[in-house]
C-alpha cells in the first residue's frame, strides 16, 4: 500500500522528536543543518516504505526493467524534490513556519549531489523521475564521485576551482548496500586453457582488484508510490592491506590495490562535451559498468535460469559512449562467467544494448589508445578485437572492396579504440536527442554507420521534468496554472495548452506578469545578495545560462552587449528598454578560451554597471558558480531566453525547455530542439536569427567563409573587436583579450578564424534583439508571447521522452502499485 506523507501536525511533531533524538537537542537549539538533516529523515520513512513496497511488487511481478548506464545523474538536491514528490512539500512548509523557521533555508543546507556536467547529467536525473512516475521500474547505475562538479569562484573576474565535497558530512538520501558488493579487475594478463571439449577457458591473472559497493538513492515518482532505485558506486580496496600479499613481501601490490580503490572515484572529470584521454576516466567506466552488470545479471539470477531469455527481462540503455564498456564486459560475463559460446553471448548482448548519442562534437568523441586499453583491460580487448574483427566482415560483406570505408568504420583502427563504433555495432538502437541532430547524424557524422544498419536509427526529442522545473523552481506560476487549468498538467504536460484560453484575457495575462515580477524580484535579492549589484526587477532579464562552450557562443552575446553599450553612449536619448544581462557558466577547468570569455564577461560587467552615464539602462550580472539549485530561480525568473549556438552544433539543449516552461521568450537559431520549440510555437513568439545547420555544414565544407569581410563590412563589429584589444575592458593589461580577438579573426592562431560563426551571425543577432525590445515595450503584447510559450511546452516534458523510449525501444512493463 502507497503511504502518504503526515499531516502538517504530525510532521510538527515528527520534525522536533527527531531533532530531540538525533542530536539531543530541544528544537530551539537546533542548527539549521540539524532540521534540514530531521526533516530528511521524517520526509525518508515514507520513502523508505514506498521503496520497500515498490520492490517487493518488482519481485512479483517480475516486469521487464532498463538499467540506464550514465557516467554523470546530475540530481541536484533531493529533500525539495521528494517532498514534492510524495505530496507533503505544503505540509512540511507549514510545520516549519509553524516552528517558525522558512523552508527554503533548511532546503538550503544541502548539498547540491553535483554529479554530472551539464545537460547529459541532467537528463539523466529528469528521465529516471519520469520513469518513477510512469510507474516503469528502473536503475540508474552511475558513480558516486567524492567529488563531483567544482564550485566555481569568481575572484578578480576569473573563474577559479573549488573541490565540492559533498559528502563530508553522511548524505541522508543514500544507503550504502554491502550485500551487493561486487569485485571489479584492473590490468594482469589472461592464460588459456583448452577444455576436454573443445572449447577455451580465459584465466585472468595478475590483476589489481577493487571491490565496487552500490549506494543507493531511492528515485521517487510523483504522488503514485513508485520508488526505483539510482545505484552509484563507490570502490574500496579488497583488504585493506591486502594482507595475503603484504604477507609474501609484495607491499607494492598491496599498496597498489589500495590507491587504485582511492582514485577511483574521486573526481568527475569536469569536461562537456570533450573527453580527456587519462587512464583513470576508462578505469572509471569500466568500474561503474562491471559493477552494474554484475548485479544486474545476480538479480537476473535470482528469478530466472535461461540466459537466453535475458533480453526480455532487461535492457541496458548507454548514455553516450561513456558507458560502451557494457558490450564487452557483458559478451565476458556471459561467456567466461555464464559459459555461453560466442554466437549466444552476442545474440543476447545485442538484443539488450541500446545507444544514445549527445553530441556531433568531434572532440567529444570516444577514443582510447589501444595500448592503455589492452594494458589496462586485457580480456576485454581480446573480446573487442574479435567483435572488431567480425564486425569488419560484416562490412566487407555489405560494402566489397570498399576498403576505405572499413578503415572509417572499424572499431580498432590507427591504434585506437573508436568506443562510437562499437556502441553502434552492437546496440538494437541507436538514438538522437532532438529530430535535427538525429537528422545531421544520419546524414553527416553517422552516414556510413546509417547506410550500414538504417532500421537501427530513432529520434528521440530530449525533455525535461515538469515537477522540479515548475512546481518546485517556480510555484507561484505552478499554483496560478492549477488555478487557471487544474493539475493533470503535472503528469501530463500537454495539459498546457489550456492556457490558451487565457490569452487573450487581460486579467490573467496581468496575474503572470505580476507572477514573473515576483520571481524577479526574487532573483533580484539573490543578486545583490551575491554579487552586490542592483539590478531593477522591471528590466528585461534577459538570461544564457548553460556550459561554457564556444559553440554555445556566451561570445556573441556579450558582443553584442558591447554593441549597445556604444550605442547608448553614443546616443543617450536613443529608444531603448533598461535590460539585465545575467550569464551564468562554468567553463571545464583546462578551457583556456573559455575561461578567458568569463573573464570578458565580467570585465565588461564591471565597466558598465560602473558607469552612471548610461543611467542604469544595462546591467551585465555574471552568476557564479550556476548550478541545479540556483538554476530552478534564474529559469522562473527570465524574459528572455538566450539559445544561441552555431546552428548544427548543440544536439538538443534542455535549458531551452526549462525558460520555455517557465515563461521566458527565446532568442535562438534553429539548432538543436529550438527547431521543434519553434514548430509547436508555430514559428511565432520566438525570434529566431542566423545561419540554418545546411548553411554551417556547407560553409565547413566548402571552406569558403571568411570572417574579415565580415567586419570590414560592418562598422560596429569592427568597434566591438577594436576594444577587445585597446584595453577598453583592461586598461591594466591592453593584450588580455588578444587571444579571443585571434580566435575570431586570425588564422595564424587557431585552427579556424571563427570556427563558430560569431561575425557571420552578428548583424541578425543585432536585428533579434532589436524585435525584442519593441515587444517588451508593450506589456500585455509581451505577456501573450511569454503564456503562449507555456501553453506549448507540453511536448518538451521528460514524461512524453520516457513514453517513447518505452514505446520504441524499451518495451518495459508498468509496475502495478495499489
Ligand atoms: O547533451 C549534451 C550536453 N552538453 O551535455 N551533450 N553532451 N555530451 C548536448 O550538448 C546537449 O545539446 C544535450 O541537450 C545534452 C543532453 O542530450
Amino acid at each position: 500500500m502507497k503511504r502518504q506523507m503526515p499531516s502538517t501536525k504530525e510532521i510538527e511533531r515528527e520534525i522536533q522528536d527527531r531533532v530531540k533524538s538525533m542530536f539531543r537537542k530541544d528544537f530551539e537549539e537546533a542548527t539549521k543543518e540539524e532540521i534540514y538533516r530531521a526533516c530528511a529523515e521524517v520526509v525518508n520513512d515514507v520513502v523508505i516504505d514506498n521503496w520497500l513496497t515498490t520492490q517487493k511488487e518488482f519481485n512479483k511481478q517480475d516486469p521487464k526493467c532498463v538499467y540506464y548506464m550514465s557516467m554523470e545523474f546530475l540530481i541536484g538536491r533531493l529533500l525539495g524534490n521528494n517532498m514534492i514528490n510524495m505530496r507533503g512539500y505544503t505540509e512540511v512548509m507549514d510545520a516549519l513556519d509553524a516552528l517558525g523557521i522558512d523552508i527554503n533555508e533548511i532546503e538550503d543546507q544541502e548539498p547540491d549531489p553535483a554529479l554530472g556536467n551539464g545537460g547529459l547529467g541532467r537528463l539523466a536525473a529528469c528521465f529516471l523521475d519520469s520513469l518513477a512516475t510512469l510507474r516503469y521500474p528502473a536503475y540508474g547505475c552511475g558513480i558516486r564521485y567524492h567529488y563531483g562538479m567544482f564550485k566555481q569562484k569568481i575572484e578578480d573576474g576569473y573563474q577559479k576551482e573549488v573541490p565540492d565535497d559533498w559528502l563530508q558530512t553522511r548524505y541522508p538520501f543514500e544507503l550504502e548496500r554491502p550485500e551487493y558488493e561486487f569485485e571489479v579487475k584492473f590490468g594482469g594478463w589472461v592464460r588459456y586453457e583448452s577444455q576436454p571439449d573443445g572449447t577455451t577457458k580465459y584465466i585472468h591473472e595478475g590483476y589489481n582488484s577493487v571491490i565496487a559497493t552500490p549506494y543507493d538513492m531511492p528515485v521517487t515518482g510523483f504522488d503514485n508510490g513508485m520508488v526505483n532505485t539510482l545505484m552509484i558506486w563507490d570502490a574500496k580496496p579488497k583488504e585493506v592491506f591486502r594482507l595475503a600479499s603484504f604477507e609474501r613481501g609484495d607491499y607494492n601490490k598491496a599498496v597498489e590495490d589500495m590507491n587504485l580503490a582511492r582514485n577511483l572515484t574521486e573526481v568527475l572529470y569536469p569536461n562537456d562535451n570533450h573527453v580527456q584521454g587519462k587512464e583513470l576516466r576508462l578505469k572509471q567506466q569500466y568500474f561503474f559498468v562491471s559493477a552494474s552488470l554484475q548485479r544486474a545479471l545476480n538479480k537476473y539470477f535470482r528469478y530466472h535460469h535461461d540466459i537466453m531469455k535475458l533480453p526480455e527481462k532487461v535492457v541496458f540503455q548507454m548514455n553516450d559512449t561513456h558507458p560502451t564498456l557494457t558490450v564487452a564486459e557483458l559478451m565476458r560475463l556471459l561467456m567466461d562467467e555464464h559459459g555461453l559460446g560466442w554466437d549466444d553471448a552476442w545474440e543476447v548482448t545485442t538484443h539488450c544494448v541500446a545507444y544514445t548519442n549527445h553530441t556531433i562534437m568531434a572532440e567529444a568523441l570516444e577514443k582510447w589508445p589501444e595500448e592503455i586499453f589492452k594494458g589496462l583491460l586485457p580480456r576485454i580487448y581480446m573480446i573487442v578485437e574479435e567483435i572488431n574483427r567480425r564486425f569488419c566482415e560484416e562490412i566487407r560483406a555489405k560494402f566489397p572492396g570498399d576498403e576505405q570505408r572499413i578503415h572509417r568504420m572499424a572499431i580498432l583502427a590507427d591504434g585506437q579504440v573508436k568506443m562510437a563504433h562499437m556502441a553502434i555495432a552492437a546496440s538494437f538502437s541507436v538514438n538522437g536527442v532532438a529530430a535535427l541532430h538525429t537528422e545531421i547524424l544520419k546524414n553527416v557524422s553517422l552516414h556510413d554507420f546509417y547506410e550500414m544498419y538504417p532500421e537501427k536509427f530513432n529520434n528521440k526529442t530530449n525533455g525535461i521534468t515538469q515537477r522540479r522545473f515548475l512546481m518546485h523552481g517556480n510555484y507561484k506560476l505552478s499554483d496560478w496554472v492549477i488555478s487557471k487549468i487544474g493539475r493533470s498538467w503535472i503528469t501530463d504536460l500537454s495539459n498546457m495548452e489550456k492556457l490558451e484560453n487565457y490569452l487573450d484575457d487581460k486579467k490573467s495575462l496581468d496575474e503572470f506578469m505580476e507572477i514573473k515580477l515576483e520571481n524577479k524580484k526574487r532573483l533580484a535579492k539573490y543578486i545583490w545578495d551575491h554579487n552586490k549589484v542592483n539590478v531593477d526587477p522591471n528590466s528585461i532579464f534577459d538570461v544564457q545560462v548553460k556550459r561554457l562552450h564556444e559553440y554555445k557562443r556566451q561570445l556573441l552575446n556579450i558582443l553584442h552587449v558591447m554593441y549597445l553599450y556604444n550605442q547608448i553612449k553614443e546616443n543617450p536619448d536613443m529608444d531603448f528598454y533598461p535590460t539585465t544581462f545575467i550569464f551564468g557558466a562554468k567553463a571545464s577547468a583546462g578551457y583556456e578560451n573559455a575561461k578567458l570569455i568569463i573573464k570578458l564577461i565580467n570585465n565588461v560587467a564591471a565597466v558598465i554597471n560602473n558607469d552612471k552615464s548610461i543611467d542604469n539602462k544595462l546591467k551585465v550580472v555574471f552568476i557564479e558558480d550556476y548550478r541545479v539549485s540556483n538554476a530552478e530561480w534564474i529559469f522562473a525568473a527570465a524574459d528572455v531566453s538566450e539559445q544561441i549556438s552555431t546552428a548544427s552544433k548543440e544536439a538538443s539543449g534542455t535549458g531551452n525547455m526549462k525558460f520555455m516552461l517557465n515563461g521566458a521568450v527565446t532568442i535562438g537559431t534553429m539548432d538543436g530542439a529550438n527547431v521543434e520549440m519553434y514548430n509547436e510555437l508555430d514559428g511565432e513568439n520566438i525570434f529566431i536569427f542566423g545561419m540554418s545547420s545546411d548553411e554551417v555544414i556547407a560553409h565547413e565544407k566548402n571552406h569558403d567563409y571568411n570572417p574579415v569581410d565580415e567586419m570590414n563590412n560592418n562598422p560596429h563589429i569592427q568597434k566591438v573587436l577594436g576594444q577587445l584589444i585597446n584595453g577598453y575592458y583592461s586598461i591594466d593589461n591592453p593584450e588580455l583579450f588578444r587571444p579571443i580577438y585571434n580566435s575570431l579573426l586570425n588564422t595564424q592562431c587557431t585552427e579556424r578564424a571563427d570556427m563558430y560563426f560569431v561575425l557571420k551571425d552578428f548583424a541578425s543577432y543585432c536585428e533579434a534583439h532589436e524585435k525584442i525590445q519593441a515587444a517588451y515595450k508593450d506589456r500585455e503584447t509581451w505577456a501573450k508571447m511569454a503564456l503562449s510559450n507555456v501553453a506549448h511546452v507540453g511536448k518538451f516534458s521528460s514524461d512524453r521522452t520516457i513514453q517513447e523510449y518505452v514505446d520504441d525501444i524499451w518495451h518495459l512493463d508498468k509496475l502495478e502499485l495499489k
